[in-house]
């Protein structure tokens, strides 16, 4: 009988510990842009897999991917991780910088040269303070991954100078930033979702689009007309793992570590095997008959001088001292 008394205690103990958390959904929505066949959806899938095995099946999480859950409007995202709707997502800084105009720094063109200089950016005091934007709109940030650095790619002519691009109709994603470039430029840009991007393309309704290499290759961008590609690293976005802080607050601290730490290593994985990945993208994307132009530094110096309004433009809105930790990163990387 006493035995049992200490069993019926022992179970009655287990329910009420911190581990058990009844109280957690039985599966947590994860919004993603891009799917499976992405990087950036391989990023979302490596964190799911790895809280479900760390933690025996007791977290659940579901990819939503294509932006369906805010009907495709990629940057109604963040609004609705903020308010709830959406759970968790594995997001890029552009899309969510209509509401962190912080994020805005990753879109300054050409701030970050490189690789190194993206790191330098989100593993130092610039990230921190990024990250910190983030959470004081009520988002939970717990991670970097990579989207990459986007190139320009059209279906009239080869571009290595800013003058190629007067008149030209170029896709560009739903933020101001990208709009006042591509103006700068003397492009004609156009905002609209990824959804309609491709169907845009492939009308004529525009004759170009930026994105990384890896989404123009898994994307056949080639196959709607685009036939020219400018690398020119004009930047590159980061996707961030978040979660709506509404829904952070409900993990015991435990899993709150185990969601960050699966976060952390589902990012690094994604990083580094899209940059492992990109000299044979761009290799299948040659192959492909697309024209790919690599630019002088003579030419790269006249676009980064036909787009500095755009940086001085928009280095208040982002702040002064951010703008100024990140430049600092990158000359000291
Ligand atoms: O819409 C795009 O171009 C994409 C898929 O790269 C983003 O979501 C930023």
């Amino acid at each position: 009988l006493k035995r049992r008394t200490f069993m019926a205690a022992a179970a009655a103990c287990m329910l009420m510990s911190p581990i058990a958390h009844a109280e957690y959904k039985a599966e947590y929505t994860v919004s993603t842009v891009l799917p499976s066949a992405f990087p950036w959806g391989q990023a979302a899938d490596k964190w799911v897999e790895l809280v479900k095995e760390r933690s025996e099946g007791r977290i659940n999480m579901k990819i939503y991917s294509s932006a369906q859950l805010v009907s495709g409007d990629q940057t109604k995202e963040f609004s609705a991780m903020r308010s709830g709707l959406i759970d968790m997502s594995v997001g890029s800084t552009i899309n969510w910088s209509p509401q962190v105009p912080e994020l805005n720094l990753f879109s300054l063109p050409f701030l970050m040269p490189d690789h190194a200089s993206i790191d330098a950016i989100t593993q130092g005091e610039a990230g921190k303070a990024v990250f910190a934007a983030i959470e004081k709109r009520g988002v939970t940030p717990l991670a970097w991954g990579e989207n990459g650095f986007r190139q320009l790619s059209n279906s009239k002519l080869k571009v290595d100078e800013p003058s190629d691009l007067q008149g030209l109709k170029i896709r560009v994603v739903g933020s101001p930033l990208f709009q006042d470039t591509f103006t700068a430029l003397g492009a004609n840009p156009t905002q609209m979702s990824w959804a309609d991007a491709k169907p845009a393309l492939t009308t004529g309704a525009v004759d170009g689009q930026e994105n990384p290499l890896s989404v123009f290759d898994v994307a056949r961008i080639d196959q709607v007309g685009q036939t020219h590609l400018t690398r020119w690293g004009y930047m590159a976005d980061p996707l961030v793992f978040a979660v709506s802080t509404r829904v952070w607050r409900q993990f015991s601290p435990e899993d709150q570590q185990l969601l960050q730490q699966a976060a952390i290593d589902a990012g690094k994985w994604e990083i580094e095997k899209s940059r492992a990945e990109l000299e044979a993208t761009l290799a299948k994307i040659k192959e492909r008959g697309v024209e790919v132009t690599d630019l002088t530094p003579e030419q790269h110096a006249a676009f980064v001088e036909a787009t500095r309004s755009v940086y001085e433009k928009w280095t208040p809105r982002i702040g002064e001292e951010l703008v100024k930790q990140a430049q600092d990163a990158v000359a000291n990387r």
